[in-house]
């Protein structure tokens, strides 16, 4: 009886230790941008491979940065832009990826692979792209607005939607004073400090999750803001105008890696492999209407769907973001000093 006693607990530790380990390898946790991933993807993952999904959101790069840095092996798969993904890499917090497991990577159109983010294209996989442009509400703004001073004028105080992205708003103020995007120094943020200073007083709204709302409801009049918004506002209504600013724009592809600490790497490959699907891609688009990078998918949306102008823009003088070390630091102090009114 002793023994039985003494076994039972032994036999349950066994039993326990085992359905424990089964769960952990059934989980899979995601952290991606807000408003990026339809849960109607999510749950189709789910219901095909029994692997539930965590899902957290973030607004920006910076964010997933140092949740990443501070989270260990929180994350078994997140969707940084190039640049962010460039400082994974540098910062070694990123997992080689097992290509024989990404049978669907041929799907995706070569122009978007070994970005200088990722040179040989063994860490990353790119999941949409985009640019960030000017979006007007053309029943009420009857002046052409081409590019980033015209946003900022004082007819429009108070009026104005804008990204609550602190490199975004340096960029177009970099642009404006005909300065390198990717070389920032000491000097360049000096000369951009007036600049941002006068425009965010203009600014009534800072909204990098869903900056469309405030379009949408009236709210303002214009913006500056993903094109992904961009093309849900047009769809819309075609009153919301996409304008790739004069100056020059930001090009970014987000891309899907899998940290170096995650502890479900294969349940993430097995993710990554799953949205490369040109039909599981096409949803994507179908609810966040990005450039989709995907060109089988791309054979499967709709001519509509093609033709939206913030999906697909003409071509603009556009510029991809590139890891900046340091520079980084200064200017959200920047920003971040501007908008309190310092
Ligand atoms: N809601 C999804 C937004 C995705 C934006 N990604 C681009 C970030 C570039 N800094």
């Amino acid at each position: 009886m002793k023994l039985v006693r003494f076994l039972l607990p032994l036999g349950l530790a066994a039993a326990v230790s085992t359905v424990s380990a089964a769960s952990k390898k059934q989980e899979l946790n995601l952290f991606g941008w807000s408003e990026y991933v339809p849960q109607a993807v999510i749950d189709g993952f789910t219901a095909e491979t029994g692997i539930r999904v965590n899902f957290e959101t973030y607004a920006s790069n910076e964010e997933l940065l140092s949740k990443l840095v501070a989270g260990g092996g929180a994350y078994d798969l997140v969707q940084p832009s190039d640049y962010a993904a460039e400082v994974m890499i540098r910062q070694k917090l990123l997992a080689p990826l097992d290509l024989s497991q990404l049978t669907n990577l041929k799907n995706i159109d070569p122009s978007f692979l070994k970005r200088p983010h990722d040179p040989e294209g063994r860490y990353t996989v790119p999941y949409m792209a985009g640019t960030v442009g000017i979006v007007v509400n053309t029943d009420v703004i009857k002046t052409p607005i081409k590019g980033y001073r015209d946003v900022f004028q004082p007819a429009h105080q108070g009026r104005i939607v804008v990204l609550n992205d602190n490199r975004e708003l340096v960029t177009w103020a970099l642009y404006t004073l005909g300065l390198p995007i990717n070389t920032i120094n000491a000097e360049a943020l000096a000369k951009v400090r007036p600049v941002l200073a006068d425009w965010v007083q203009r600014v009534k709204v800072f909204d990098s999750d869903s900056p469309k709302t405030a379009l949408l409801n009236g709210d303002v009049d214009l913006g500056i803001v993903w094109s992904g918004e961009a093309a849900i506002l047009w769809n819309q209504d075609k009153k919301f105008q996409y304008v790739i600013p004069a100056e020059g724009a930001h090009q970014f592809i987000d891309v899907l890696a899998i940290p170096a600490a995650a502890k479900n790497k294969e349940n993430a490959h097995k993710f990554i492999n799953y949205i490369l699907r040109p039909q599981v891609s096409k949803l994507v688009s179908a609810d966040f209407p990005y450039t989709n990078p995907n060109l089988e998918a791309r054979k499967l949306l709709s001519p509509e769907e093609l033709a939206n102008p913030a999906s697909y823009p003409p071509a603009g003088k556009l510029e991809t973001f590139r890891d900046i070390g340091r520079a980084a630091g200064d200017i959200d102090r920047l920003v971040t000093d501007l908008k309190s009114g310092l």
